[in-house]
């Protein structure tokens, strides 16, 4: 356990650490972290890592200390004394409180069988993810862990699976003649230093940029071309650069003829969707996307990038990255370096392999009837067992280890466990642990989750947090989870990525705090699972994943920091097994443009074109109503997701209430002045965000922030730390028939909703 390897530090040491998520984005930059009599003095980016220094994110680094050692902190265990939502605790030992949820956790699992427990969990915060699936296969659960993945980066990944066998990615940086941006805002959210480098490029002329995106975002204020596209339609746009190229000729015939499957298939449906056409669906004029089309085919190689917004369309949404997987195939812009070169596992290193996370999940514990009974497997089948089966063969057959079943490309989509909870259908959800995540503020619809989490028949919540979030007022115990700076770190993010990140523990856990590792192991060793987890310490746990490799952790985390391969396997490498090119782990062993993966599990193997669930078009009636479309999300660079609201980190500072960006024409018909309070109202709820008028932004569209609280609100029930004041969640929606088929992705994006004057302060 963490605390029982703690040591007094004695003098100064600077720790090489990996800076990450909490509280900052998902860069992973590196830190130098300085150290005086076990305390953290002083951080910095290392400069010699150019690219992750820490200088484009926003001001947050001189903060992170106020953060870490913040009064609102949580140090000890706290088990709940009175009603959920009451605040009411009484402070445990770290013994009682495993003891007593594993007792628990035993008593459910023999009442309602090991199905009962889902897990919840947030954006990649943490390198365990393979320990917690470890642990739920040895339970006998059948994956119900549930997560922001399935609307978030991740569920395009088990597009990728199936569509070409792998997913990572590797571009050149550096040598694109093109760049197209789709609903991405990366000045602000995701790589700013690429962006900084991307725009001295462009400004050198050597670089062609296209942004796509409703708001004119910094970017698109100097792009070649900005497509103002109308929310939720990107399917379209992508489909009609596909028929434009391909009626032109554009296309890489030679790729196409050698690594592609069904281009005449493909050929035919995108005949359907002329540049005409499309401009009615996307507000683009056809001339521009005709423009934008040949832009991207002349100029290679090109990069075709893509933020999270198409992910969050609900329906439909898997499909616009399904039409860019095929933009980027035919194109042959996976063939020419500096375009996107999708590489196989690794760290390999001398013929060895570092232990990926799929190789600690021990998914073959777990019984094909358990997997069956995975929430969402019988209806979204591609981020699922059913679609885990048909890749992990291919992908072990042509890598020779399993496919990562432990990331947030593989899991249960959410609305199903609050579901589960509050019906008991198809099976009762009786336990729910959260980590990494405060479902109230970053799950759609607050109303059903706030629902699920007071409802009696949860027998048991347990949060593993930071902060006393609304989401942990809701809990029955709360343990005091150590931070990225409180922890070692050893990374192939979700196996998403073929190298290892490491960085060091800079500290011991304060106070009390237990890292992740240590519940997910207290857990198992009380079930009975001891001999699954012989590492006591996460440094073990690295070392043994790093041992093939020949380098202990210490050496990784201090010196190199990064581990790859001495070469990427492409698809072009020759298979030491075979002798022949590798090719990709589909059907075909070609990228797939004609999916038999997505055919197999009763998809139509093509993309194609739906509206979204709630829009102008597909109705019309509830437009007459609520006649603003409305997108949510939009990140701020001092804020990550629900995080940093806290007042006294310097970072609530920077971006102190929540922003609704409107048209100043939209505004002034509503009488909305710049800086007043207005209220947001869709079929499910109200919120209430100041106002910012500004012409970046269709008058037809409006944009709310999401994931607002306010910890200086009281904590008890009802503000919940003022849950229902401005959390765009409380206007998003879940119902099945809204959410993406295949991965049963929901809507966050592309709704509709009305604004209006707010009355009074109180209002
Ligand atoms: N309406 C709307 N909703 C959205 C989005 C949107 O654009 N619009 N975006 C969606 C997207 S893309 C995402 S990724 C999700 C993000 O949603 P989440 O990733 O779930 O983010 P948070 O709600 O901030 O919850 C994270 C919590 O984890 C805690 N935490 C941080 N690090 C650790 C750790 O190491 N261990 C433990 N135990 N806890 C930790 C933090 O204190 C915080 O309270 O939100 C989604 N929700
Ligand atoms: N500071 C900070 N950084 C973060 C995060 C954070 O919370 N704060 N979150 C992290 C996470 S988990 C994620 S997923 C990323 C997300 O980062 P991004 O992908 O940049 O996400 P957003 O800023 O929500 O949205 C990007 C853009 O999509 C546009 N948009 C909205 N709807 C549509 C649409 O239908 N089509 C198109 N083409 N564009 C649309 C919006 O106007 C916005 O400018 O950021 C990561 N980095
Ligand atoms: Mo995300």
């Amino acid at each position: 356990m963490g605390s029982k390897s703690h040591k007094t530090q004695k003098g100064t040491e600077v720790k090489e650490v990996l800076c990450w998520a909490s509280p900052g984005c998902h860069d992973a930059c590196r830190l130098q972290v300085t150290v005086e009599d076990g305390r953290i003095v002083k951080m910095s980016g290392n400069r010699n890592y150019p690219k992750t220094r820490m200088q484009g994110c926003g001001g947050r680094l001189p903060h992170l200390i106020k953060w870490l050692y913040h009064p609102d902190q949580l140090m000890h265990p706290m088990k709940r004394a009175g009603e959920r939502g009451e605040n009411k605790w009484e402070k445990i030992s770290w013994e009682q409180a495993l003891d007593e949820i594993a007792d628990k956790l035993t008593q459910l699992k023999s009442a309602y069988g090991p199905e009962c427990l889902a897990v919840k969990e947030g954006t990649y915060r943490s390198d365990l993810y393979p320990i917690r699936s470890r642990f739920l296969n040895l339970f006998g659960n059948p994956g119900n862990f549930v997560g922001p993945g399935t609307v978030c980066l991740t569920n395009r990944m088990a597009l990728y699976y199936a569509l070409m066998g792998t997913c990572s990615v590797i571009q050149k940086k550096g040598s694109s003649k093109c760049e197209v941006i789709d609903g991405w805002n990366l000045t602000e959210s995701r790589e700013i230093s690429r962006w900084r480098h991307l725009r001295r490029r462009h400004r050198d002329g050597a670089v062609k940029l296209i942004i796509v995106d409703p708001r004119k975002t910094k970017a698109a204020e100097t792009a070649d071309i900005w497509l103002q596209i109308r929310p939720g339609t990107d399917t379209a746009l992508y489909l009609a650069w596909l028929n434009v190229i391909i009626e032109e000729n554009l296309y890489d015939e030679a790729f196409v003829k050698k690594w592609t499957f069904g281009f005449d298939q493909l050929r035919e449906r995108v005949s359907q969707y002329s540049p005409d056409k499309v401009a009615e669906i996307t507000w683009i004029p056809a001339s521009k996307i005709r423009e934008s089309a040949r832009m991207y085919a002349n100029n290679k190689p090109s990069i075709l990038d893509g933020g999270v917004a198409s992910d969050q369309i609900g329906l439909n949404s898997m499909r616009a990255e399904q039409a860019r997987v095929c933009l980027r195939a035919i194109t042959g812009n996976m063939a020419v370096g500096g375009g996107e070169i999708y590489v196989g596992p690794g760290p390999i290193i001398d013929g060895k392999m570092g232990i990926r996370d799929s190789m600690l999940q021990l998914d073959e514990k777990l019984s094909p009837e358990q997997k069956q009974k995975q929430l969402g497997a019988d209806t979204y089948k591609l981020m699922a067992w059913p679609g885990w089966e048909l890749m992990n063969q291919l992908y072990k057959e042509t890598y020779g280890i399993p496919l990562c079943m432990s990331g947030h490309n593989f899991s249960a989509p959410e609305p199903l466990v609050w579901r589960a909870i509050i019906t008991g259908d198809p099976y009762p959800i009786k336990a729910l642990i959260t980590w990494t995540s405060n479902p109230l503020l970053n799950a759609a619809n607050t109303k059903q989750v706030y629902q699920a989490l007071k409802s009696p028949n949860l027998e048991l919540h347990v949060v593993m947090e930071h902060f006393m979030t609304p989401s942990a007022l809701l809990a029955d115990y709360v343990l005091p989870a150590a931070s990225k700076f409180e922890k070692p770190n050893l990374s192939t993010f979700e196996d998403f990525s073929p190298i290892f990140t490491c960085g060091e523990r800079a500290i011991q856990p304060r106070g009390e705090r237990r890292s992740d590792y240590d519940v997910f192991r207290g857990l198992a060793e009380r079930m009975g699972f001891s001999e699954y987890f012989p590492w006591e310490t996460e440094e073990e746990l690295a070392d043994y994943r790093l041992k093939p490799l020949g380098i202990t952790f210490e050496e990784a985390a201090t010196k190199k920091h990064i581990i790859r391969s001495d070469e990427w396997w492409t698809y072009e490498t020759l298979n030491p097994k075979t002798g022949e090119a590798t090719g990709f782990a589909t059907p075909s062993g070609k990228i797939e443009l004609y999916s038999n993966i997505l055919k197999e599990l009763g998809y139509d193997p093509l993309p194609f074109y739906e509206e979204p669930p709630e829009s102008p078009v597909r109705t019309p009636e509830i437009a007459e109503e609520y006649p603003l479309v409305l997108i949510t999300g939009g990140r701020v660079k001092s804020l990550f997701h629900s995080e940093n609201r806290q007042e006294g980190t310097g970072l609530r500072e920077q971006h102190p209430e929540p922003l609704m960006d409107i048209h100043p024409d939209t505004a002034e018909k509503l009488g909305i002045s710049d800086g007043e309070w207005a209220h947001i109202e869709t079929r499910r709820g109200v919120i209430k965000q100041k106002a910012r008028l500004t012409t970046s932004i269709d008058p037809r569209v409006v944009n709310v922030e999401a994931q607002w609280w306010f910890p200086e609100q009281p904590a008890e029930e009802p503000i919940l730390h003022g849950l229902w004041q401005s959390n765009a969640n409380v206007l998003t929606m879940n119902d099945p028939e809204v959410c993406d088929p295949l991965t049963g992705g929901w809507p966050l994006r592309a709704l509709l909703c009305k604004v209006y004057k707010t009355k009074t302060e109180t209002d």
